[in-house]
This record gives C-alpha cells, sequence and structure tokens, in this order.
C-alpha cells in the first residue's frame, strides 16, 4: 500500500510540475534542426495586444482599415544556415496598400540584438522610437525593417549620422503571407549564438517620421496614432514581443514612460534571463505546493488504510 501511495504521489507532482510548466512558459526556449535550417530561438506573442502600451489606437486614415492586426506582432523565430541568418517576424494582418516591392507598405520592424556582453548602446542610435534598452542587455546589432528599399542593418559603433547597410540584407513576405523576413549574411552580422538576446519592436512606417517611425500623439489623426501623449516622450512603438503578464509585460515596458523627469521607456529582450527567473520562482513556490498536496493525500490514504485494518 506504502509502494501504490509512494507512486500516486510521484506522478500527482509530476502531473503538477508539467502543467505548471506549460503555463508558465509562453516562449519555448529550444534549438532544433529543421532540415538544412537550424532554429536558434523562436516565440509566440498574444494577439490582439497591438495598443502599446495599453491605450494606443490606429490612424483613423482608411489606409489603416481594419484598424486592427497590422501592427499585432504573432511570433518571431531566429533560425540560420551555413551561409545567412533569417529573422521571421510574424504579424495577424500583412497589407501592402502602396505596393512595395517587399509585399507590405505598413509595418516598420526594428530588430535589436545584444550579440556581446559588455558591450553596446541603450539608445536606438537614431531617435524615433523613443525607447531605451536595459544596460546589461545593451544592443550591438540593429536591423531595421522597412518597405522601399529602406531596410538597414546598423551597428552599435556607428554614429546617428550612419547610413546603414544594405549590402547582405534582404527582406521580404514569406509566401505564408503572414510572416516578414529579413536574411543577414554572417559575414555581416556573425555566426549567431544561443545567447544572443532579442528585442522586437514593431511600429507604423511613416516616410516623413522621425526614423520613419509614425508617431504616436494624445489623439488620434488620419496619420498619427492617439492614445499616447503630446510630449514626444511616449514610445512610437505599437507591439513588442513580451510576456503577456507580469512586471515585464508589454504593458509595463512601453508604459514605463516619465515625462517629467524626460525618460523614455525602457525594454528588455524577450529572451532575457529575468524571465527564467521570474518562470524558475514560480515553479518553486508551486512545486512545494504541489508536493504538499501529495503527501497530505498519501497520509489521508495510509490513515484510511489503517483504519480499516483495525476495523
Ligand atoms: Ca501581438
Ligand atoms: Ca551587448
Ligand atoms: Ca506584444
Amino acid at each position: 500500500m506504502k509502494r501504490v501511495c509512494l507512486a500516486l504521489m510521484l506522478s500527482l507532482l509530476q502531473a503538477l510540475v508539467l502543467m505548471l510548466c506549460s503555463a508558465h512558459m509562453p516562449m519555448p526556449l529550444l534549438a532544433a534542426d529543421v532540415g538544412q535550417e537550424r532554429i536558434i530561438w523562436e516565440a509566440r506573442d498574444p494577439e490582439g495586444d497591438d495598443h502599446g502600451p495599453g491605450t494606443y489606437v490606429y490612424p483613423t486614415n482608411p489606409a489603416f482599415a481594419p484598424f486592427a492586426g497590422i501592427f499585432d506582432l504573432t511570433g518571431f523565430k531566429v533560425s540560420c544556415d551555413d551561409e545567412n541568418v533569417y529573422f521571421d517576424t510574424e504579424l495577424a494582418r500583412i497589407t501592402n496598400t502602396w505596393n512595395a516591392p517587399e509585399g507590405f507598405s505598413h509595418q516598420l520592424i526594428n530588430i535589436f540584438i545584444d550579440t556581446t556582453p559588455g558591450a553596446g548602446r541603450t539608445d536606438t542610435l537614431k531617435e524615433g522610437a523613443l525607447v531605451s534598452f536595459m544596460p546589461q542587455y545593451a544592443w550591438d546589432v540593429k536591423i531595421k525593417i522597412m518597405g522601399w528599399g529602406g531596410s538597414r542593418v546598423y551597428l552599435a559603433s556607428d554614429d546617428e549620422a550612419s547610413a546603414g547597410r544594405t549590402d547582405g540584407l534582404s527582406v521580404e513576405v514569406l509566401p505564408n503571407g503572414d510572416t516578414v523576413r529579413a536574411t543577414v549574411l554572417r559575414t555581416v552580422i556573425g555566426d549567431p549564438l544561443d545567447s544572443w538576446k532579442y528585442y522586437v519592436l514593431v511600429g507604423s512606417q511613416d516616410g516623413y517620421g522621425l526614423d520613419n517611425f509614425r508617431p504616436v500623439m494624445g489623439e488620434a489623426g488620419p496619420w498619427v496614432f492617439g492614445g499616447g501623449s503630446d510630449l514626444n516622450i511616449n514610445p512610437n512603438v505599437i507591439d513588442i514581443l513580451a510576456p503577456e503578464n507580469g512586471p515585464y509585460s508589454q504593458e509595463s515596458q512601453l508604459g514605463s514612460w516619465n515625462a517629467s523627469e524626460r525618460r523614455y521607456s525602457m525594454l528588455v529582450p524577450a529572451n532575457a534571463e529575468l524571465h527564467r527567473d521570474r518562470f524558475d520562482m514560480s515553479t518553486i513556490i508551486l512545486s512545494i505546493a504541489a508536493v504538499g498536496i501529495a503527501a497530505t493525500v498519501t497520509y489521508v490514504l495510509l490513515r484510511g488504510r489503517r483504519s480499516a485494518g483495525k476495523g
């Protein structure tokens, strides 16, 4: 009977831990081989959070119809082969209102990568997104992705006036119709490591905007987003790759700007260890609770057995 109870306790514990892991791990962190393309890292992003810190609304011009989904990041994948590194940004909806040759007109995607610990920048290089980056994950490579040949690779050592690199970079919508792929030669970006950290930002491309970001103002207009401020301090970023809840949710990160101190919102990489720490802590706490439940069940069963034996 004791053995049965022990086995029951262990399987119950195992099931609970598995359940907790799946509930607290929205971002798979697995490296795998798929054909010749090796996946370095991939993650999903919540749908319907194309609202910045939670308040942003689309511009009112019919070009932005149906006023949802166009800036909604839903997934991100980094993979490589012997020659290239591929950055795939999946969106809820891709439209090509103005027939950009790359196959998308609206999105402005910025990927900042921390490739090298202890080096890099915490600003955006060029003013436009109005965000900053966590000093311990200072970025070293920036990939700016947009239509009409505007895509560029920048390095943290570039200066603000840098024209960026176009050689070794190509951008297209994949045949599935919902993914923008940036292909970067390894000779440009380096050999990818599992330790790279990624910031993924989705904004709206504006030919007249700072660093091509369409501004987010207090009130929406035909060509500007609303739900921000007129102080030129809130992020011009509509969706980022981030956990749905917790201290580093998208809403917490993009809402962390401070008008009186003129401080931009500070972002953290989507695969930073601090997300893992949070996962580990909550798992430990809940696992202790699971052990407690299992021990109680065992005790009750053993007690019932003993009572039956006496009877
Ligand atoms: Ca999203
Ligand atoms: Ca760095
Ligand atoms: Ca998001």
